[in-house]
């Protein structure tokens, strides 16, 4: 597993593609600047004691390479006043089969991120002659990117509204070029479901279907007002079990796929964590709790304060490994966030053998 640092995160510099404002905690919107240090400690101690708990169980786990995300970055194209940091390494690169793919990423300030795991991934490359090391298309992301304008006049919308644009995917990307976060996909053997998201648009996914070929690419959405990554809404636990964020309503055709291939939907728990209890500039929502890292069809990790998670998963017959993690989420996400599997037993399966409507 590659596990991401919290060293040197930054509340980013404003670009076009995010809106961070927290006035509170001393930066409204437009205000940049490094995460403050007792939060950094805090993060970065619960990431070593999982990174013990993962090699008490065997996994190597290896760590990115922080750089200076404090520094003005810039392509022919643009430049951004800051970076953002490696914490949630699962954003930037996915692992299909022997492949590891670098994601597009749409922030300017995480353009550059690929860096913090290329030593990791060149050491991969070298050490294994079958491994496929690619990189998505580079964006521009020019303005040409983004909707101009589009962060006020989404806000002013009420929920039903913004819902309607979320299943229509007309939020903040155009379709000016291909652009996707690793997390907005998860892997169920032969399909890949990809979530349309404000970082993943229709030509991302179109893109994935062309580069994994062997593969079902499906684009999907959920009722979720802010969508931004898939794994805290739709979570693989096992064959046949998927573990769904209630709140966040699937499409139809997709819960119907599903069932028509025999698989069991759960609804997650309600989170212990509040809105009001989520960490200082954290931008993730509670459901965080179900953000769980599985280690193999039987044992999945759970932050350790999710009670309610980790006892219907005990039910649903998983050991269940307690992890504390809530201090991480500042620093973009939970135990799935925060790693990237790259090499796990087992072949390539496909789980859903009937096809329906458009999957
Ligand atoms: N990857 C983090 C997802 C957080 C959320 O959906 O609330």
């Amino acid at each position: 597993m590659i596990l991401g640092r919290a060293d040197g995160t930054m509340v980013q510099a404003p670009e076009p593609a995010v809106h961070r404002s927290w006035p509170e905690d001393g930066f409204p919107h437009g205000v940049y600047g490094p995460i403050p240090d007792d939060l950094t400690a805090a993060a970065n101690e619960q990431l070593d004691n999982f990174a013990e708990i993962l090699r008490s169980r065997g996994i190597r786990v290896d760590r990115p390479e922080s750089i200076d995300f404090s520094q003005r970055v810039s392509t022919p194209d643009w430049t951004q006043d800051s970076m953002f940091g490696c914490m949630p390494p699962r954003d930037v690169l996915i692992t299909v089969g022997n492949e590891i793919l670098e994601a597009t990423m749409c922030y300017r300030s995480r353009w550059f991120e690929y860096l913090c795991y290329r030593p990791l991934i060149d050491s991969y490359y070298r050490a294994d002659p079958d491994m496929r090391w690619e990189a998505a298309p580079k964006p521009r992301l020019t303005d040409a990117s983004y909707k101009k304008d589009f962060w006020p006049e989404y806000e002013s919308l009420d929920f039903a509204q913004q819902i309607a644009r979320v299943r229509a995917n007309d939020l903040v990307l155009t379709e000016a070029e291909p652009l996707f976060d690793a997390a907005d996909i998860v892997r169920f053997g032969k399909d890949l479901f990809v979530q349309l998201s404000m970082v993943t648009n229709r030509s991302g996914v179109d893109w994935l279907r062309r580069h994994f070929p062997s593969h079902r690419v499906h684009a999907v959405t959920f009722a979720n007002a802010h969508p931004v990554h898939i794994d805290a809404t739709w979570v693989p636990l096992r064959p046949g079990l998927v573990l769904h964020c209630g709140e966040r309503e699937a499409e139809p055709e997709l819960v119907e796929y599903f069932k028509m291939n025999d698989w069991e939907i759960v609804p997650a728990a309600p989170p212990t964590m509040t809105w009001d209890g989520l960490p200082r500039l954290c931008f993730c929502s509670p459901w965080l709790s179900m953000n769980i890292l599985s280690l193999g069809p039987d044992t999945v990790c759970v932050e350790a304060s999710e009670v309610a998670q980790m006892e219907l998963l005990d039910k649903l017959g998983f050991e269940v490994i307690p992890v504390p993690f809530w201090d991480v989420a500042t620093f973009g996400g939970g135990l799935h966030c925060s790693t990237v599997d790259v090499h796990r037993e087992g072949t390539l399966q496909d789980y859903f053998p009937r096809r329906h409507g458009r999957f």
